[in-house]
C-alpha cells in the first residue's frame, strides 16, 4: 500500500514538474514594465515560439516590473552577460550606442508607418550591427508610440507654458538638451523614481506615451497631458552577445525567428493598449491638451540636431531616415 502510494506520488510529482525541467537553454529577460504591458507580452510571445520551435529545449523567463533592476543597469548587465536578455527603450542605450542616440532626436519620425519602414529595412540592419559592436544582439524592434509631456501644475499649450518647469527625462544628454531647447529644466532619473518625484514636487512632470503614462500610474499625480508628440523612440529586445556566441547556430536561428514573429504581435497589442490607456486616464480625470501647433516645437529642436548630428556618417544616417517613406 505504502509502496503504491509512493509510486503514485512520484508519478504525480514527475507530471507536475515545471516545464523548465526540460529546458536546456534558459534565458532570463528583463523589462521595466508590468505583466500585461505590450513589450512584456511581446517577449512572452517570443518565449512561447522559441519553446515550440525547439521542442521545449529553449526557455525564456521574463522578469517584468524592474525585478532585475532599472533599465540602464539591466542593459549593462546584459552587455556583460549577467542577464541574458533585455527589453528597453532605444533611449536607454544612448550612452553606449552612439548611432542609436540619433533615433532619440525629437520629431525625427513623422509617423508610426515611417518608423516601421525605417526599422524593418536596411537601417534597422545597420543599427543591429552597431548594437552588436557593443555586445548586444538586437533581435526585435517593438513599438513605443509617441512621447508627450505631462505635469501636475497646469495645462501646457505652447513652448512658453513650458518655460522654467522641471521635467524628468530618460538618463541621456540628448533629452537634457531637448528640454533646454524648449526653455525647461531637465532632471534625468530612472523610470522607477518618477512617480514619487512628481508626488513630492521634486519635478513638475515627465514625458511618455499613453501606455506608460497609464501603467506607471503617473496620470494619478500629473493630470495635464499635452499631445505635442516630441519623440518616437523604438523599443529594443536584445540578447547578450556572450550568451549568444555560446549558442548553436540552430538555436540562434530559432531565437531570431521567434523574435521576428513577436514583432507584429507586439505592434498589434501596442495599438490596442494605446487606445485602452487613453480611455482609462480620461475616465480617471486626466485633462488632455490636443490642439497643439507643433511647428514651434519642431523649429526649437534645431540646436539639438546641430549638437548631435556631427560626423558625416551620422548626417548620412539621419538623412537616410528622413528620406525613408
Ligand atoms: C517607456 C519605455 C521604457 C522606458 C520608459 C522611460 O518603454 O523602456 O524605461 O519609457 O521613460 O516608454 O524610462
Amino acid at each position: 500500500m505504502t509502496r503504491t502510494l509512493t509510486a503514485a506520488l512520484l508519478a504525480s510529482v514527475a507530471l507536475a514538474a515545471p516545464a523548465f525541467a526540460e529546458c536546456e537553454v534558459t534565458l532570463r529577460s528583463s523589462d521595466t514594465h508590468p505583466d500585461g504591458y505590450p513589450t512584456v507580452e511581446g517577449v512572452k510571445h517570443m518565449a512561447e515560439r522559441a519553446k515550440e520551435l525547439s521542442d521545449g529545449r529553449i526557455c525564456i523567463e521574463v522578469f517584468p516590473s524592474s525585478q532585475l533592476g532599472e533599465e540602464k543597469d539591466t542593459i549593462e548587465q546584459t552587455q556583460f552577460g549577467v542577464i541574458d536578455m533585455v527589453r528597453a527603450s532605444f533611449g536607454s542605450f544612448n550612452d553606449i550606442v552612439p548611432e542609436a542616440q540619433l533615433l532619440s532626436l525629437p520629431y525625427l519620425f513623422r509617423s508610426e508607418d515611417h518608423l516601421h519602414n525605417v526599422m524593418d529595412g536596411p537601417i534597422g540592419d545597420d543599427l543591429a550591427r552597431a548594437f552588436e559592436a557593443r555586445d548586444l544582439i538586437a533581435v526585435a524592434y517593438y513599438d513605443g508610440g509617441a512621447r508627450s509631456f505631462y505635469n501636475s501644475q497646469k495645462p501646457i499649450a505652447s513652448i512658453d507654458d513650458l518655460k522654467g518647469m522641471k521635467f524628468r527625462v530618460m538618463q541621456s544628454d540628448v533629452f537634457v538638451d531637448m528640454m533646454s531647447a524648449l526653455g525647461a529644466n531637465a532632471t534625468p532619473m530612472p523610470y522607477g523614481e518618477v512617480y514619487s518625484s512628481i508626488q513630492t514636487g521634486v519635478i513638475d512632470g515627465a514625458e511618455n506615451n499613453w501606455p506608460s503614462y497609464d501603467s506607471s500610474g503617473h496620470f494619478e499625480v500629473a493630470k495635464y497631458y499635452t499631445l505635442d508628440q516630441h519623440l518616437m523612440v523604438p523599443e529594443l529586445v536584445a540578447i547578450s552577445k556572450t550568451r549568444w556566441d555560446a549558442l548553436s547556430p540552430e538555436d540562434q536561428q530559432i531565437l531570431r525567428q521567434a523574435a521576428e514573429e513577436s514583432e507584429p504581435v507586439q505592434r498589434k497589442l501596442w495599438a490596442e493598449q494605446e487606445k485602452a490607456s487613453e480611455e482609462k486616464v480620461l475616465a480617471a480625470g486626466s485633462e488632455v491638451i490636443r490642439d497643439i501647433d507643433k511647428t514651434p516645437f519642431i523649429e526649437a529642436m534645431a540646436p539639438v540636431y546641430e549638437k548631435y548630428v556631427t560626423k558625416p556618417e551620422y548626417r548620412d544616417l539621419v538623412k537616410r531616415i528622413q528620406e525613408t517613406e
